[in-house]
């Protein structure tokens, strides 16, 4: 009894909110093969990739990752007020490196991605965190179905935004902002435990040169095979058009921040809000790092990640 206790007591409970392509899938990788770590739901949302796509490649990583039936459930399939942008030039037009795996073995679940993290983190109050790895429309109609889910999440990760640095989408915006600013607004001001991670961490501290690409190809695992498909694509677009020699990891950089938060070198509390109606701005995320807005922080920002920690994690879980 006291071990099966003990056990409860040291697992970590996550949902992961993903519009799955690429790095979303390693990161999938991440959290569904570390230890003490349960993965209780995976949420879809379009964004890199129309819905269906998103879904059908968070299923396929669970068939592929997962030792246990984690369930998926597709979301929104739309921005809240916006058309959708997609990134197919990124990730290739399956959003997995064009690799045209075959279909996976599992359904997506019936019940909507937002009515189903109503349901968990009401079923497991103060114990859930959620890593929302993609445009915030899901979360946002979650909290719009329950507000009080706002006070019953654990944590809250947030892979999205720029602090105070270069976008990807454009120079005042990261991609998961800019797909549904509208969303990330009303999720920064819902009162979440947030810790966001902003794509300028990706860069400065995730990236993964050719000397590492081929110790992870050297290894010859299925995990590691899979890692190497997934990011052809994007390992050809970073070079072509990113300014970046090497894979990026915004999201598997915070699913390892989630499991160990030791992969957080420095972090600030500051008020964070988002750009929804600038001419030139649209998702900008506005980091208020000194205190200048006299408003209160809402959000633990990431300054640093511990690169090297992140890498042997990561290379861990590839290892199989
Ligand atoms: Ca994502």
């Amino acid at each position: 009894m006291a071990s099966l206790w003990q056990e409860a007591e040291s697992l970590k409970r996550l949902v992961i909110d993903t519009d799955t392509a690429s790095d979303d899938a390693t990161s999938l990788m991440l959290a569904l093969r570390w230890p003490d770590v349960r993965v209780e739901a995976i949420t879809t949302v379009a964004g890199n990739l129309p819905l269906q796509a998103c879904t059908r490649n968070a299923l396929y990583t669970v068939d592929l990752a997962a030792g246990r039936d984690v369930p998926v459930f597709p979301g929104a399939d739309r921005p809240l007020l916006r058309d959708l942008v997609t990134c197919e030039e990124v990730h290739g037009q399956d959003g997995m490196g064009d690799s045209n795996f075959p279909p996976p073995r599992r359904a997506p679940e019936p019940e909507p991605a937002p009515a189903a993290l109503v349901r968990l983190i009401n079923r497991f109050p103060g114990e859930l965190e959620i890593i929302a790895q993609a445009p915030l429309t899901n979360i946002a109609l979650a909290y719009m179905l329950d507000p009080s889910i706002a006070g019953k999440v654990r944590r809250l990760w947030v892979m999205g935004g720029a602090n105070n640095a270069l976008g990807n989408v454009t120079p005042a915006a990261e991609f998961n902002f800019y797909v549904d600013p509208e969303a990330a607004r009303i999720v920064f001001r819902a009162g979440f435990p947030i810790t966001m991670v902003g794509w300028e961490i990706c860069v400065r501290h995730t990236v993964f040169g050719p000397p590492d690409l081929a110790e992870i190809e050297a290894m010859g695992t299925p995990l590691a095979r899979f890692y190497l498909e997934i990011n052809r694509a994007v390992l050809r677009y970073n070079r072509e058009h990113g300014g970046i020699e090497g894979t990026s990891h915004p999201d598997s950089v915070v699913a390892a921040m989630a499991v160990d938060s030791r992969v957080i070198r420095r972090s600030a509390r500051c008020f964070v809000d988002i750009e929804c109606t600038g001419e030139l701005t649209r998702g900008y995320s506005l980091v208020d790092l000194l205190g200048v807005t006299g408003r209160a922080p809402n959000a633990e920002v990431c300054l640093e990640a511990d690169r090297d920690r992140f890498r042997s994690m990561l290379f861990s879980v590839l290892r199989g």
